[in-house]
């Protein structure tokens, strides 16, 4: 078998290999590390990775050869919630919350996420596609290769849901980086549903849903479970329509006050449960019970100057999954930075370098359902990889703030050089 490309003498090689499922517990330190490392991909996957190459694989001179000696490489990077098509951006709001305002308090105030709705109401399908496109850009650069993209800006306006919906679409189909669109509609109560939400509820789970799940504009369905956006009830109504329809079950859970999130998203076994920095003990408990996984989004915690974190320990103690992500979205993270989130979980929530690794691999893509084919280095797996210039794993994670990354690969084909 002729190796297309072959990355030889990596001092640490970060493998993730093992069942392609959440890692939870002991489990997500187990990285797979190799010294020495040899990976080698033909066209778009992975033939082989280990520290000798079987003489099965060839090499001539039509095969690529990267020197992987002072390189850490790891599995693509998966950045498992975002909400990157959006118009305009929200700095105004810096200076209100340096006097204290609260992002529930610009909300309720018709600002926050109702500035970004007018802003994406307003943009056109190729504004919208160029914003998103350079963050993309960005994204890859720090050797993100797979994306989830959540619409709800739009939210009453169906068109814009719409909109969002195939800007990502588009993207995926032009752009290196893979996007896996989640529909997120109940995102705020539009502003002339205020005295009515559960009519607004109503034509999400009638009107809106039955028309994404039928165009398969998204793979998964999302809630903004928080006081004065949807409550309990509201969610579960509109994530059991979703259920229905065969769309896939996400939930902002507990960022802000302890609604049951965590519990709800248990109940209805989604397959992550997001933010959690409110999360009650029983719902973590719940949520480890049903394996749900924990996407933790501590880059947000740290922009809204709250001073709250989610509790990492205590999932990883309970055997709760860990992913993590930036939550790239202009109001409450600002960021694509996905290896600043990998410092900050490590630094401030105080999980390993393993475990941010784990988190950002094999446990981004299985809280997207893609872990059969992405977030591990095993042969047969999408040839999706990111060489850093960093002497190991820690070195990343400890040195802040800037930009390791060396090269992406992306289906087997370098697709960002430093
Ligand atoms: O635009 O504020 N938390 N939704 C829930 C967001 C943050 C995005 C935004
Ligand atoms: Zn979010």
């Amino acid at each position: 078998m002729k190796a297309t490309l072959v990355i030889k003498d990596i001092d640490n090689l970060i493998t993730m290999q093992g069942e392609n499922r959440p890692r939870a517990g002991r489990e997500a330190s187990q990285i797979g590390l190799i010294k020495n490392g040899i990976v080698a991909i033909k066209d778009d996957r992975i033939i082989y990775v280990g520290d000798k190459l079987p003489e099965y694989i060839e090499i001539d001179e039509s095969t690529t050869i990267l020197d992987g000696r002072g390189k850490t490489v790891t599995p693509g990077l998966i950045d498992s919630h975002t909400h990157l098509v959006h118009g305009g951006s929200r700095e105004n709001e810096l200076a209100m919350k340096l006097k204290g305002a609260s992002y529930l308090d610009i909300l309720k105030a018709g600002g926050g996420i109702h500035s970004t709705v007018k802003a994406t109401r307003e943009a056109s399908f190729e504004e919208l596609y160029n914003k998103a496109k350079k963050s993309l850009d960005i994204m890859l650069s720090f050797g993100v290769t797979t994306v989830e993209a959540k619409s709800g800006y739009g939210i009453s306006d169906f068109d814009t849901e719409l909109k969002q919906l195939k800007v990502a679409k588009k993207l995926d189909e032009d752009h290196p980086v893979d996007i896996v669109s989640t529909f997120m509609g109940a995102h705020a109560i539009p502003l002339e549903y205020h005295d009515y939400p559960d009519s607004f509820v109503d034509i999400i789970i009638e009107e809106m849903l039955p028309i994404v799940a039928e165009e398969k504009l998204a793979k998964f369905c999302d809630v903004f479970c928080e006081e004065g956006v949807f409550s309990i009830q509201q969610s579960r109504k509109i994530l059991l329509k979703a259920k229905e329809l065969g769309l896939g079950l996400k939930l902002h859970a507990d960022e802000i006050k302890p609604l049951g999130g965590a519990e709800l998203a248990a109940e209805l076994a989604c397959i992550s449960a997001d933010h959690l920095v409110a999360a009650s003990d029983q719902g973590i408990k719940a949520m480890a019970e049903r394996g749900v996984i924990a996407n933790l989004l501590p880059g947000t915690s740290f922009n809204l100057q709250t001073g709250k974190y989610a509790k990492a320990r205590k999932l990883v103690e309970e055997c709760v999954a860990v992913a993590l992500s930036t939550d790239y979205n202009p109001g409450s993270c600002p960021t694509e930075n996905i290896q600043l989130i990998m410092s900050l979980a490590s630094l401030i929530m105080k999980l390993t370098p393993e475990e941010v690794i784990t988190a950002v691999t094999i446990n981004g893509a299985a809280s997207l359902g893609i872990e059969e084919e992405y977030g591990s280095l095993e042969p047969g797996k999408y040839a999706d990889l990111v060489i850093f210039d960093a002497p190991n794993l820690e070195y990343i994670i400890y040195h802040f703030g800037i930009n390791h990354t060396d090269k992406v690969i992306k289906n087997g084909i370098i697709v960002y050089e430093k």
